[in-house]
């Protein structure tokens, strides 16, 4: 089979990178992964999208995109079918406003999470390096030591901040179900799924541990209390069930996605 022409370089755990992989599937686009080391990943980034250095980016063809977002907006233009985005108008701004409004939210879940998972027994190596090839996951977790402090830093990881993203996903959660009118059957936007929907459940999976998503758990990993406690109680809220609606009813599978070499 010959190699797709469209390449995803991403963090498999990245829920960024989840977002730009739901949209590929959505669209049946194939496309193949290539899995970055952390640390090392900026050297790879900024060759291809000057000016940036975080994941997930899409080679598609000619043109490099570094930021989900725009990912979303390029392959909307491109492949309009099936449409995740409503005609220009009233809905589609709204669209617009809700996915940058979660895209935020997801800064929150993931400094709330990683908050309680490095300062936790957890297996941070098996949490990223578990989807890698054999060297980079023996590579993968030597790093960690020294992987730890730099995703402090980079995502200011310490109490006060922690604490501050957990009222912020709080709020997160509260304009989902507000949005929502409650009813976890029911789309952000119009009928049927749209980027706002998407980006919504992919950067919120990990609060309910969603099965089909990258933070479903695993027999190998040792759940931090709080990140168990924080699932039960979103799981038992309307934007829970809505999150878990959502990777049941609409998370396609990764058909079209081949792993490079
Ligand atoms: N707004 C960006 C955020 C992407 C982002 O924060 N990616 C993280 C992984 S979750 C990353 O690449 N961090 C490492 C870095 O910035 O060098 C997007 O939507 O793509």
């Amino acid at each position: 089979m010959p190699a797709p022409e469209r390449t995803l370089y991403q963090f498999p755990i990245s829920h960024y990178c989840e977002k730009a992989r739901w949209i590929l599937d959505a669209k049946g686009l194939p496309y193949t992964v290539k899995n970055l080391m952390p640390g090392l990943h900026r050297r790879v980034t900024t060759r291809l999208v000057k000016g940036r250095g975080s994941v997930p980016v899409l080679v598609d063809g000619a043109v490099a995109l570094g930021d989900s977002t725009e990912i979303a907006l390029h392959l909307e233009r491109t492949h309009p079918s099936p449409a995740l985005l409503p005609a220009p108008g009233p809905e589609r701004d709204r669209a617009l406003e809700l996915e940058n409004f979660f895209d935020e939210v997801g800064v929150h879940v993931r400094r709330w999470s990683y908050g309680h998972i490095l300062d936790s027994g957890a297996d941070l190596g098996h949490l990223m390096f578990r989807e890698y090839g054999a060297p980079q996951r023996w590579l993968g977790r030597l790093m960690v030591p020294l992987i730890k402090p730099i995703l402090r830093r980079q995502y200011r990881i310490f109490p006060p901040q922690v604490e501050e993203s957990r009222v912020k996903v709080l709020e997160g959660l509260d304009r989902l179900e507000r949005e929502l009118g409650g009813d976890p059957s029911r789309y952000l936007v119009g009928s049927s799924l749209t980027i706002a929907d998407i980006t919504a459940a992919s950067l919120l999976a990990s609060l309910v541990l969603a099965e089909g998503s990258p933070y479903a758990p695993g027999p190998k990993f040792l759940m931090p209390k709080a990140i168990g406690q924080m699932a039960e109680e979103v799981r038992a809220r309307p934007a829970g069930q809505w999150l878990l609606r959502r990777y049941q009813q609409d998370r396609p599978p990764a058909t079209s996605r081949q792993q490079a070499a």
